[in-house]
């Protein structure tokens, strides 16, 4: 296998609820390991030669993410003001970006994240109507300027994808907001994707899990090339 690159990739999922990131995840993350990768959970310090990832999620990629996660989405909490779930979304990103994805990058990993700024941006901003100029400050001094090198959407009818949370079992707080709220947010995912083609993929999440797949790996492989990172064949 080739040496491994000085910078790793950040690699980011995102969507409306239920559109299928966690599942596409997880099949990526198996799909990279028979492909030769390494899956690696902390910085402890690792001497295979393999290429490593990471997976990671917004919010609660670290331990105080995990508490924020907590307050965020626990349904039976008390409302939450827009302003002040904006400002727990950045504190989650803030330390995320600084005890992980930074760290992490520098030593040439590759980080799949299910959710990062664009969330910000569709639910904050296009959903809750929140200053998109705001948002846009904010979430640079969270990220400290750090954007993704790719942002697969998933793109799903919004009832569909609430339908299949559904089933799944109680709703989260998001979840519980109104159905404009999330057809707003899907909007924003839209608008974001024409407004940075050169980041953000736009795959039709609709199919079968197994179709969904097939067409992320196409993309991830298409860009490991350009990016010469190695895939082992089947
Ligand atoms: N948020 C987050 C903000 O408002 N601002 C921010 O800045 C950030 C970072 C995070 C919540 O916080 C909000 C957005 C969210 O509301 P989350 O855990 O990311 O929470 O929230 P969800 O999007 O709700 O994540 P889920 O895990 O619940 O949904 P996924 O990842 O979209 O979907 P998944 O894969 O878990 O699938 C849901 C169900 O559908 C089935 C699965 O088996 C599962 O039961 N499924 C399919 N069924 C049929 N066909 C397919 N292709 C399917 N794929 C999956």
């Amino acid at each position: 296998m080739k040496k491994q690159q000085e910078r790793g990739k950040l690699i980011v999922f995102e969507g409306v609820e239920g559109c299928g990131k966690t599942t596409q995840l997880r099949s990526l993350r198996d799909w990279l390991i028979v492909k030769g990768w390494q899956e690696i959970a902390s910085l402890a310090v690792n001497t295979s030669s393999a290429p490593k990832f990471l997976v990671t999620r917004e919010p609660g990629g670290t331990e105080l993410g995990g508490r924020l996660r907590q307050l965020l989405l626990d349904g039976h909490h008390q409302e939450i003001q827009e302003r002040a779930e904006l400002l727990l979304y950045a504190a989650d990103r803030a330390q995320h970006v600084a005890e992980l994805l930074q760290p992490h990058l520098a030593q040439g990993t590759i980080i799949l994240c299910d959710r990062y700024t664009d969330s910000t941006v569709a639910y904050q901003g296009k959903g809750r109507g929140l200053s998109l100029s705001l948002i846009t400050q904010l979430n640079q001094i969270a990220t400290v300027g750090l954007e993704s090198d790719l942002t697969l959407w998933l793109d799903v009818d919004v009832e569909i994808g609430l339908s299949r949370t559904r089933q799944r079992g109680a709703a989260d707080r998001m979840e519980k907001a109104n159905l404009a709220f999330h057809q707003r947010v899907q909007q924003g995912y839209q608008e974001l994707a024409q407004t940075y083609p050169h980041r953000i993929v736009r795959i039709d999440g609709g199919g079968t899990p197994e179709g969904v797949q097939q067409k992320v790996c196409q993309v991830i492989s298409q860009r490991f090339a350009e990016w010469n990172y190695p895939l082992l064949p089947h």
